[in-house]
């Protein structure tokens, strides 16, 4: 483990700088706020042993500084000539771990670095492990696509960047044809299979970057198409529909066409749309449309 040990006395630095290395850890010495923070900012510091009384930045100082730059926790342990009991609680207050007075023993100093890289290291599994499950809550694990929350959050970002870019921001709202007739006639693992091959044939249509595929709802996903006019919206919906007709999945209980078939509704930035949920809704009401207008296609 990489320590680094703030002291503003050159002895005492020495002193800790060797206890440290002689439990095979790597002392890292500083005599100040300065070249502590550069520290921290270059290289990866497992616990911090600081001084309390330092001429420009005291300890206390510096810990907060550290606290507010610095978004991943490190263990901060003072070291300090001065047992007080109110010095020891003014530095927990500041945002240090655990306190030691000085002169400190080499066995004591070396539990406690072991006891804070402990703590340190249960902190960053569970940081891991709740950014994973983060990722997970986002996405359909059947489609494997974004689902409903992991669209309404993308949506909100690119929205704010369409504007931003003074971009054409388009939505394709899209619901398979006669699914209800396909599921109770397949069944409904067979309906999940027709779901999830749909949803890679959608896929499959994405231009690399930033478009998006989610599925919304049951058997409803929403392509998200930055700088995509109404007229080049229109036309990729065309492009899905053939791509659909082409992947063959067999659909005999249909009324449109023998295979699985999609609606789709459009929307766009440019249609006075105040915020991500009237294009949604827009796309929604064009979908609509589409279906009553006889399905298999796409209407703005
Ligand atoms: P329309 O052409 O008007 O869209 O008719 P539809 O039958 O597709 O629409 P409807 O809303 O009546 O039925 C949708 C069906 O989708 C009903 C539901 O059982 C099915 N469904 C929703 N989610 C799932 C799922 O996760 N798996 C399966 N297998 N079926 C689902
Ligand atoms: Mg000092
Ligand atoms: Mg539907
Ligand atoms: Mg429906
Ligand atoms: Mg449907």
């Amino acid at each position: 483990m990489n320590i680094l040990v703030v002291d503003d006395n050159k002895c005492i630095r020495d002193v800790i700088g060797a206890m440290v290395l002689a439990s095979d850890h790597q002392p890292v010495l500083v005599d100040g706020h300065v070249a502590a923070l550069e520290k921290l900012r270059r290289q990866v510091i497992d616990v911090i042993l600081m001084d309390i009384e330092m001429p420009e930045v005291d300890g206390l100082t510096l810990t907060r500084m550290v606290r507010k730059e610095f978004s991943q926790w490190i263990p901060i342990i003072f070291l300090s000539a001065n047992d007080s009991a109110r010095c020891l609680a003014e530095g927990i207050k500041a945002g240090g771990d655990d306190y030691l007075t000085k002169p400190v023993k080499e066995e004591i100093l070396n539990a406690k670095i072991l006891a804070m890289a402990r703590i340190a290291k249960m902190k960053q599994q569970l940081d891991e492990a709740n950014k994973k499950l983060e990722m997970l809550s986002c996405i359909d694990p059947l489609t494997n696509v974004l689902n409903r929350r992991g669209l309404e959050q993308e949506l909100d970002a690119v929205w704010q960047k369409n504007i931003r870019q003074r971009g054409e921001l388009s939505l394709l709202m899209l619901d398979i044809d006669f699914f209800k007739a396909y599921n109770d006639n397949y069944g409904h693992p067979r309906g999940d299979q027709c779901l999830q091959r749909v949803a890679s044939v959608l896929a499959a249509t994405l231009l690399k970057g930033a478009e998006l595929l989610a599925r919304y709802g049951g058997e409803e996903f929403v392509m998200l198409l930055p700088s995509t006019s109404l007229s080049q919206a229109k036309n990729r919906g065309r492009n899905i529909i053939a791509a659909l007709n082409q992947a063959e999945i067999v659909h005999e209980y249909s009324d449109v066409a023998p295979r699985v078939t999609v609606s789709i509704g459009i929307s766009n930035s440019t249609l006075g749309a105040k915020d991500p949920l009237a294009l949604i809704e827009q796309a929604d009401q064009a979908l609509y449309q589409a279906k009553r207008l006889g399905r298999m296609q796409c209407v703005l």
